[in-house]
């Protein structure tokens, strides 16, 4: 019988040999691999926490030996000589200090106005035999961009033309939920004059009732906003100048009116000057795309919520899985790889662990539309649960929960039972989300958050 142990060393102390001769060769033996990462979601998805989460988690598995992910296979701590993080050129560089010091301060991080990006490059070490098997690479990179969840809802508009994308916002403001946000904005059109010239003044008061309306459908937790980019100070797009807003049917169907000769100009305006360059420069191509969901928004509010999320998602679904079409359906889908799209519901830790398995299974009702529209490609879903932070712990009984809540008092709440899908809850239930103050001892509840070793193996699969 071969002595496994013997022929390992021998094939140890050969690579070993060959690895003392130059650094030189033993690059030429690891080719770098970039990992290019789509991690996208709709703005409070938890992104911005997850990245911070991310790379927190990373460093401190790596270099401080902390043993978190346990379960992840494909990366083993002993493997890893170090972890750092670089800019991506073009970029400005991801928060992640400020972020900590928000969460130093008992704050979650602020809300992202802009685009940021960073790659996270985990240099392995250059000894061993195994690990040639697991990664055969010297270094393995990762791209992130963490970007306003408001941009990603404006690029459906890209194939719209105006009086379409009006029409079709038009229709969705009448509809509930967002018919209750959007009264005082259907008050102020039923009482302008779309027969007199449009100036500078009536012009502004115009785009700013119907930016009104989308900010307080944003307070109301309302997922489709367009366009989005109106309400970020950091969109490089001057919507005092060339705002425009949907109009009454009426108006949009006579092409001699001025409103909507004004309208279309600076609709395309905003196409041409803002959402194409921002699709080609932030929404890359990507090897893998991580679909974040915040299932809470909805159960907080309403079942008409929970819908209008799971429309949102449908109708996003090309956006989200095509960052560029061109490239995903050369590189991917003709090469019959199979593209992978993971969907995965944030903030875990909001629930105790016996509701997961129905938060999972709302998951899963909530991206059917989404994946239907895939249903004649080759992709493979997954859906699972994370949390970028276990911010708080378990109650005296399996539905209950203890937490430090925003007025700094540490209380237990028992649960209902969540729906598993949206069918099942009723139409005047909501399920509260726990206001949840950042815990003093934030850094050991990140590296707790769950589900995390879950992504960093579907991102190393
Ligand atoms: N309890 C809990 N709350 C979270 C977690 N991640 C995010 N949040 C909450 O969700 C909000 C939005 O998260 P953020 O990362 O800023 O979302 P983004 O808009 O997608 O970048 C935060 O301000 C937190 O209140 C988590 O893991 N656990
Ligand atoms: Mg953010």
């Amino acid at each position: 019988m071969v002595n496994l142990k013997t022929s390992l060393q021998n094939i140890k102390g050969y690579v070993d040999a060959l690895l003392n001769k130059s650094q030189h060769q033993v690059d030429h033996w690891f080719t770098k691999e970039t990992h290019k990462i789509a991690i996208t979601g709709l703005s409070r998805s938890g992104k911005s926490m997850l990245f911070t989460s991310l790379i927190t988690t990373l460093k401190y598995r790596c270099e401080e030996h902390y043993h978190c992910l346990p379960l992840l296979k494909n990366l083993p701590s002993h493997l890893v000589d170090s972890v750092r993080i670089e800019d991506v050129q073009g970029c400005e560089p991801f928060p992640i200090h400020t972020h900590i010091q928000s969460l130093e301060h008992q704050a979650w991080p602020a809300a992202t106005e802009q685009v940021y990006a960073f790659k996270l490059i985990v240099k392995l070490k250059q000894t061993g035999t195994i690990k040639k098997h697991l990664l055969p690479y010297s270094e393995v990179i990762f791209e992130f961009f963490d970007y306003p969840g408001e941009w990603i809802t404006d690029l459906p508009m890209l194939n719209q033309t105006f009086s379409q994308w009006s029409d079709s916002a038009w229709a969705q403001q009448v509809a509930e939920p967002q018919r209750y946000y959007a009264q005082a904005w259907h008050e102020f059109v039923q009482n302008f004059n779309f027969e007199a010239s449009p100036n500078p003044e009536n012009r502004a008061s115009l785009v700013q009732a119907y930016r009104r309306y989308l900010q307080a459908s944003k307070l109301g937790g309302i997922s489709l906003l367009q366009p989005g980019s109106f309400l970020i100070s950091g969109s490089g797009f001057n919507w005092k100048t060339h705002g425009f807003t949907p109009l009454p049917t009426k108006v949009t169907s006579d092409s001699t009116n001025p409103w909507n000769q004004l309208f279309s100009e600076h609709y395309q305006h905003f196409l041409m000057q803002w959402l194409t360059p921002l699709k080609t420069a932030t929404f890359q191509a990507s090897d893998k795309q991580v679909i974040l969901i915040d299932l809470f928004e909805g159960l907080n509010h309403s079942k008409q919520h929970l819908l209008q999320l799971k429309e949102t998602l449908s109708k996003l679904s090309q956006t989200f899985v095509y960052g560029n079409a061109n490239w995903f359906s050369k590189h991917v889908l003709r090469k019959s790889t199979i593209g992978k799209v993971a969907f995965v519901a944030t903030k875990s830790d909001l629930i105790p662990d016996a509701q997961k398995e129905n938060l999972l299974a709302l998951l899963k009702d909530i991206t059917e539309g989404a994946r239907s529209q895939f249903s004649h490609k080759e992709i493979e879903f997954e859906h699972f649960l994370v949390s970028a932070i276990q911010a708080t712990d378990p109650g005296t009984s399996p539905n209950s929960l203890r937490y430090t809540n925003t007025d700094n008092q540490h209380i237990e709440v028992q649960f209902e039972t969540l729906p598993s899908s949206v069918k099942q809850m009723k139409s005047d239930e909501n399920f509260p989300t726990l206001p949840v103050k950042v815990p003093k001892d934030y850094l050991p509840r990140i590296l707790n958050g769950r589900g995390m070793d879950r992504l960093f193996q579907y991102l190393l699969e």
